[in-house]
């Protein structure tokens, strides 16, 4: 199947998904805290991700799959066709502000990035990579407007963890830039990259559904994407990642101190 025909499937889907979402607001939603006291999943996270794992198994019962909620199989590679799904990313935003969170997909074929989703599910703002192809916003070709600015006339966002910690002596960065943003859910701030509001996001610790369609669609932006030490991201475990537009990110990737 072309990828484009796979993009046109996913969508739909989302948009599935999404009206799901919408509707629980309606319902009681039950919390429950996973590693810590601050990192919640609920009932609708994992629905969503039961709804995505039947779709994916349906229309295509040759591929992988894996899921932040783990109703899918453990991945112990990326060979071949594998699909990487966050069916809420900003949970915390998703139970306490009901706004800020999104739906995330990402399509790997033998390790490389095919096809990235990020929806913003409250603004309805619909975000497609397809490798080599571009970037589509609700249907458009998007065309990125921001321009490589220096650190120092840029806003950066950092996992708040980090920055309350000085994990790697962040805040000496953010001294170094315009200011700093948090939004709470990986997919939120990478959309506020392509849309220009931010220059970088780094975060110590995202799994591979938090960067998985983030990293397609830094390959059709032109954005840097590593971990903080510079080597590659790995999908296959958690990773400290920066993916910033380029002079940002070279302006910081050799500041990481401590790590
Ligand atoms: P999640 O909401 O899908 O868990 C919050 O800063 C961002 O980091 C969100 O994108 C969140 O994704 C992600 N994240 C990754 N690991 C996390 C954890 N252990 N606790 C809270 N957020 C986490
Ligand atoms: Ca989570
Ligand atoms: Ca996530
Ligand atoms: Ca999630």
């Amino acid at each position: 199947m072309k990828l484009e025909e796979r993009a046109a499937l996913v969508k739909e889907w989302v948009g599935e998904a999404a009206t799901f979402i919408r509707q629980q607001f309606e319902t009681e939603i039950q919390v429950q805290t996973k590693s810590h006291r601050t990192d919640l999943v609920t009932n609708v996270d994992q629905a969503v991700e039961v709804f995505f794992r039947k779709k994916i198994e349906a229309h295509f019962p040759q591929d992988q799959y894996f899921g932040e909620e783990k109703m899918g199989d453990n991945p112990t590679s990326l060979n071949g066709p594998v699909w990487i799904v966050d069916p809420i990313d900003g949970t915390a935003n998703f139970v306490l502000q009901q706004n800020h969170f999104a739906i995330m997909l990402g399509y790997y074929e033998d390790g490389e990035g095919l096809l990235g989703v990020i929806y913003d599910v409250m603004h309805d703002d619909y975000f497609e990579a397809i490798k080599g192809k571009g970037i589509r916003r609700n249907g458009e070709a998007f065309i990125p407007r921001y321009t490589d600015k220096q650190l120092d006339q840029s806003l950066i966002a950092i996992n708040g963890g980090m920055v309350m910690r000085n994990v790697y002596d962040v805040q000496d960065l953010i001294v170094a830039s315009m200011g700093l943003r948090i939004y709470g859910s990986a997919g939120i701030e990478i959309v506020g990259l392509m849309k220009g509001e931010i220059a970088a996001y780094i975060s110590p610790r995202l799994q591979p559904w938090d960067i998985a369609a983030g990293m397609v669609f830094a390959e059709e932006m032109g954005l840097k994407v590593s971990q903080l030490s510079q080597e590659p991201v790995d999908l296959l475990q958690a990773n400290a990642v920066i993916i910033a537009y380029p002079s940002t990110y070279d302006a910081m990737i050799g500041n990481f101190k401590n790590q």
